[in-house]
């Protein structure tokens, strides 16, 4: 069924103030403030490779040191990033009212800023930069060292001139755990890999018992993310778009604010 879609700010705070259960779900749009550069626009690239063709388990076998320097890179960006107004009015918001409502933030990024703004019931789908995992006893660790070892210092610069040979594998991080050894990746989900079970269905509660949804700042094109606010509008929730452009699933949604997050979200939450 057609959804007749509207812009109108105080119909918008009017049906968010009647909402019990509020799910927030993030993309890197709502970073792009922070000068965290997003996927799909021009930013995207780190040297001459898209994030698709380096966030993936095919190219960490092949190269793991090219990798290990994308992380490097998008750590020590996203460790210099500050959390901006966006993310701010939606941690100002939960502290608020997520005593009297349920409020879930899901989010796609994994650079830390909502947790960094204050978010506390929230969802990391993709993972986290400062995360970890073994690539053989698989032991997820916190690791916020910069670098993370030694080799990578002064690597990972986004010049396709500062390309070097590549680090040893030895010299790349590897856990610590006795008897182990294994060398580690970033606790990150990568292309054709399977979301973690657990957050997956802490994520799909979540979708499936809101009454409202708000969409921030995602291209809406990745899935299973891209598939939560469509179904949460089928099943009779309230959502709406905050986006400075149109989406494929912008249609299905019953607001749509344009314009940036960080100033569209102050609004629509105070
Ligand atoms: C602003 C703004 C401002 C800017 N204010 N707005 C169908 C069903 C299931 C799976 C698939 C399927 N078809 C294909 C798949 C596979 C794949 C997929 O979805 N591919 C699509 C590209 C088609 N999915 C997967 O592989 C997932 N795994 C999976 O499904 O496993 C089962 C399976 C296995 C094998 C085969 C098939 C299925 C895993 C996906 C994990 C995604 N991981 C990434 C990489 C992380 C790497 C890293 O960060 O290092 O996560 S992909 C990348 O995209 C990243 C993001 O979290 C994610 C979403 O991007 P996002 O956040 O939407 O960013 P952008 O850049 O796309 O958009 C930014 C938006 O902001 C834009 O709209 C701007 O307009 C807006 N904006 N400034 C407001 N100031
Ligand atoms: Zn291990």
């Amino acid at each position: 069924m057609a959804i007749r879609q509207s812009s109108d700010m105080s119909k918008f705070k009017e049906a968010l103030k009647a909402a019990q259960d509020i799910v927030i779900l993030s993309g890197a749009g709502i970073s792009a403030e922070s000068g965290i550069p997003t996927f799909r626009g021009a930013g995207g690239f780190w040297r001459k490779f898209q994030a698709s063709a380096l966030a993936t388990p095919g190219a960490f076998k092949t190269s793991p040191s090219l990798v290990w320097e994308f992380y490097h890179y998008r750590r020590e960006v996203a460790t210099k990033a500050q959390p901006n107004a966006g993310h701010k009015a939606i941690a100002k918001f939960e502290a608020k009212y997520g005593k009297m409502k349920k409020i879930t933030v899901i989010t796609q990024n994994v650079d830390g800023l909502h947790i960094r703004a204050g978010s506390k019931n929230l969802i990391e789908l993709h993972g986290n930069l400062f995360k970890t995992r073994c690539t053989k006893c698989k032991e997820v660790l916190t690791n916020y060292d910069n670098p993370i070892c030694e080799a990578l210092a002064g690597r990972g610069a986004p010049d396709e001139k500062a390309v070097a040979e590549d680090i040893p594998e030895q010299a790349l991080p590897h856990c610590r755990r006795y008897s182990c050894g294994g060398l580690l990746r970033p606790h990150i989900v990568w292309f054709g890999e399977n979301l973690d079970y657990e957050v997956l269905q802490r994520a799909e509660e979540a979708i499936s018992s809101c009454d409202m949804c708000l969409v921030v700042g995602t291209s809406s094109v990745v899935y299973p993310a891209a598939m939560f606010a469509p179904q949460a509008a089928d099943r009779g929730a309230i959502v709406a778009e905050f986006n400075i452009e149109p989406t494929p699933a912008t249609p299905n949604f019953h607001f749509y604010f344009p314009g940036e997050c960080g100033k569209t979200l102050p609004l629509a939450l105070s």
